[in-house]
């Protein structure tokens, strides 16, 4: 090995590595080690002592500072949202969209905004895994000319709850059971079912949450949502309603249960590691964002409330207007400053957008600023590089812990007349350009005597669960009721399973027969309504499975190929070709990282050994082994069960003749998905074959 770096390599007095910057030369220069405060370190291996073997010395500053500041290293994680990954990027706008908004970033057809977007889970600590079932974070922070814009929404387009005051309930109810520390980021527990069973409210998003929408296969195919309704206002003073999308240019795809369960030990990062990597190579991820646009006379002729966050308007009613696309191109140079540090506030807005009375929505506009100066410690975190506007921030507010602006003079005051003795006098308010708020309503629907009450018009809490359900692919709905046959088989008091059956009968008497027959009980009467259950026009738009946003081929999806020694050169060489020219990433995954030795006597390196790379890391497989090869594999647990896993994953499959043996071992079967190593594997790897899954899992 060399030792070619910069610095003199030496060891110490006790075999101890010292780096050094070289006594000769420039000692000027920006290499030298130093305190917090400037001091150039002379050793940074050894603490100061009292005689070599002697006691540490209170003395040695250097040793002091470096600990304290270790030992401040962490902040508090997120309440919520705790595990996320990040990305930079900007967003392009396609029009001129000043019929809508006078907001400056969708002023003009290519107008860029630079943006910073965090993924998120939401039940588990920063340290858990990337792939439990759970909500996902998807917030934007704009950083517009006219200050930031933070749109902080979700991959569904609904919320558990109406109004602000049940979320700290929901949290805890979802979160570690209290007294015993578990478990983990899943919601499959008494206490969350408990809750959820109490609050029908919950219902459309619980059909969400069950549903793969939950198990994404990667950040890049998430839709987002904005969720509320918000306004948009334009220079006229004119308000629109809107509800915002993102479409996942990448398409939307999920994973299957057990594939996600088993990606979750195989690769804990497996989100935060894709995104990573599909920025590094420059395959960067990409979504169309749109809004549904009405009006009051509109929101009125709809049999739900625009107001209810637990109501979506299906886009076959109101078709979503595409009117700019958000583009990642690159990832946080560090960790902790940009991604951690961020600090998202739903009231970050900016002139031409603007809020509605939706009661959730109104409750995190205080949430979120008061939450980041307990994370972050300052109400000076708006300072922090991730999180300062890229627009001037002139204003009196003054001082505070961690201040980094230096104001000069003496006017921390308005109004002030300073200016008249030469002096620096400060900003002004304006009316032309300054945030002003919008009116609202004036009528009798949103003013009146204050009061603690849930208007009427939020008390269908079924319909759309309904609809949702009854609106996906066939496959999608037998998952739906796997995942909550699995939840509730996890529910220990069976007072709370029953109660959950009895709220799903409203929903779709079908599924409750499912899910109580998959865990074993009567289906009990369903519980009462608060409101009539509607049947409303299915929405196909809502199915991931032959959905709008189905991917149609491989584009930045990872395929694996198995090689060992003796595999093929020739047809290897081929795959790897037709996989990347059609977009795709080849994965050589072999029983060596080193490599293995093909039929023509070459190396060709893997990019994974078979035990670091389980087959649930690739959207398909490709098995090239040769018969030397099979017969090894064969004896390899890990090697058939990359085959297995395949095989029980629904993915695309195409394997030599030789390796027929390991395929029978995998228990695999002939079907339209099972393939030679032929042509026709690019267009089959592009999906997952749903119609495999009733041989190969008990579906309730
Ligand atoms: Fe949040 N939420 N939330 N939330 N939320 C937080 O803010 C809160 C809600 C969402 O990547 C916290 O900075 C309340 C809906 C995202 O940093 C906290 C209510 C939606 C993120 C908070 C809600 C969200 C958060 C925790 C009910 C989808 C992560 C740390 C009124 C539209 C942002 C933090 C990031 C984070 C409060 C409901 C999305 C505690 C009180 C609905 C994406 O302030």
């Amino acid at each position: 090995m060399t030792d070619d770096t910069q610095f003199a390599t030496d060891l110490g007095n006790g075999g101890e590595t010292h780096q050094r910057v070289p006594e000769q030369g420039d000692h000027a220069g920006a290499d030298h080690l130093t305190t917090n405060q400037g001091i150039r370190v002379s050793d940074n291996q050894n603490q100061l002592k009292a005689g070599a073997r002697g006691p540490v010395l209170l003395e040695d500053f250097v040793l002091r500072e470096k600990i304290f500041h270790f030992d401040h290293e962490r902040i508090p994680e997120r309440i919520v949202h705790a595990r996320g990954s990040a990305a930079h990027g900007f967003f392009e706008s396609y029009e001129d969209l000043s019929d809508l908004t006078k907001a400056g970033l969708f002023s003009a057809k290519g107008k860029k905004t630079p943006v910073f977007t965090r993924f998120s889970t939401v039940a588990g600590g920063a340290g858990s895994v990337d792939t439990p079932r759970d909500v996902r974070g998807f917030a934007v922070k704009f950083y517009t000319e006219e200050g930031n814009w933070d749109l902080v929404g979700n991959n569904i387009p609904v919320f558990f709850i109406q109004d602000a005051i049940k979320f700290p309930d929901l949290v805890h109810s979802v979160k570690m059971e209290a007294d015993r520390g578990y478990p983990q980021a899943a919601s499959a527990h008494d206490t969350f079912w408990d809750f959820i069973s109490l609050i029908p409210e919950s219902m459309h998003m619980i059909m969400w949450a069950m549903s793969d929408r939950t198990i994404p296969r990667s950040l890049r195919t998430m839709q987002g949502f904005g969720v509320h309704t918000f306004r948009m206002v334009n220079a006229a003073g004119k308000s629109t309603f809107v509800k915002f999308h993102w479409k996942p240019k990448q398409g939307v795809q999920s994973t299957c249960w057990d594939e996600a369960v088993k990606i979750a030990g195989a690769d804990p990062d497996f989100h935060r590691r894709d995104l990573f990597e599909a920025i590094d190579r420059g395959d960067f991820p990409e979504w169309e964002l749109g809004v549904q646009a009405f009006d009051e006379a509109f929101a009125d002729s709809l049999p739900y409330d625009v107001l209810d966050p637990t109501k979506i308007i299906p886009e076959e009613v109101l078709p979503v207007r595409p009117i700019g696309r958000m583009v990642l191109d690159r990832y946080p140079d560090n960790f902790f400053a940009e991604t951690e540090q961020v600090a998202f506030c739903p009231g970050n807005i900016v002139p031409g957008l603007d809020f509605t009375n939706d009661p959730l929505l109104q409750g995190r506009l205080f949430s979120y600023l008061d939450t980041q100066k307990s994370r972050l410690g300052t109400a000076n975190f708006h300072q922090l590089p991730i999180n300062a506007p890229k627009c001037p921030v002139m204003n009196f507010q003054r001082d505070g812990q961690m201040q980094m602006n230096v104001p000069k003079g003496r006017a921390n005051y308005e109004p002030n007349s300073l200016d008249m003795a030469g002096e620096v006098t400060g900003p002004r308010e304006c009316p032309v350009t300054g945030f002003e708020t919008h009116p609202g309503r004036a009528d009798e629907q949103e003013q009146g005597d204050k009061l603690r009450l849930r208007p009427e018009s939020f008390a269908d809490h079924y319909s759309q669960a309904r609809m949702f359900y009854r609106s996906l692919a066939e496959a999608e709905q037998a998952h739906v009721a796997f995942a909550l046959v699995f939840e509730l088989s996890k529910v220990g008091l069976e007072h709370i399973r029953e109660r959950t059956v009895a709220n799903l009968v409203n929903v779709d008497p079908d599924l409750a027969q499912r899910v109580a027959d998959g865990i074993g009980m009567p289906v009990p009467a369903a519980s009462k309504a608060a409101a009539e259950v509607q049947d409303f026009d299915l929405s196909p738009a809502l199915r991931i499975i032959d959905g709008p946003l189905e991917p149609q081929d491989i584009v930045g999806r990872s395929i694996a190929i198995l090689v060992a020694d003796g595999s093929d050169a020739a047809a290897v060489a081929k795959m790897t070709k037709a996989i990347e020219g059609a977009g795709a990433r080849a994965v050589i995954v072999a029983p060596k990282v080193g490599g293995a030795k093909m039929s023509d006597g070459s190396l060709l390196k893997a990019d994974a050994q078979l035990a670091g790379y389980p087959s649930v890391m690739a959207d398909a497989v490709v098995i090239a082994l040769s018969e030397e090869g099979t017969a090894m594999l064969l004896k390899e647990g890990a090697a058939v069960q990359f085959v297995m896993d395949a095989f029980a994953h629904l993915k695309a499959i195409a394997a030599s003749d030789a390796a027929q043996p390991l395929l029978d071992k995998a228990g695999v079967e002939p079907d339209a998905g099972v393939m030679g190593l032929e042509d026709g594997f690019i267009a089959a790897a592009a999906k997952r074959f749903w119609d495999r899954e009733p041989g190969v899992r008990m579906l309730p």
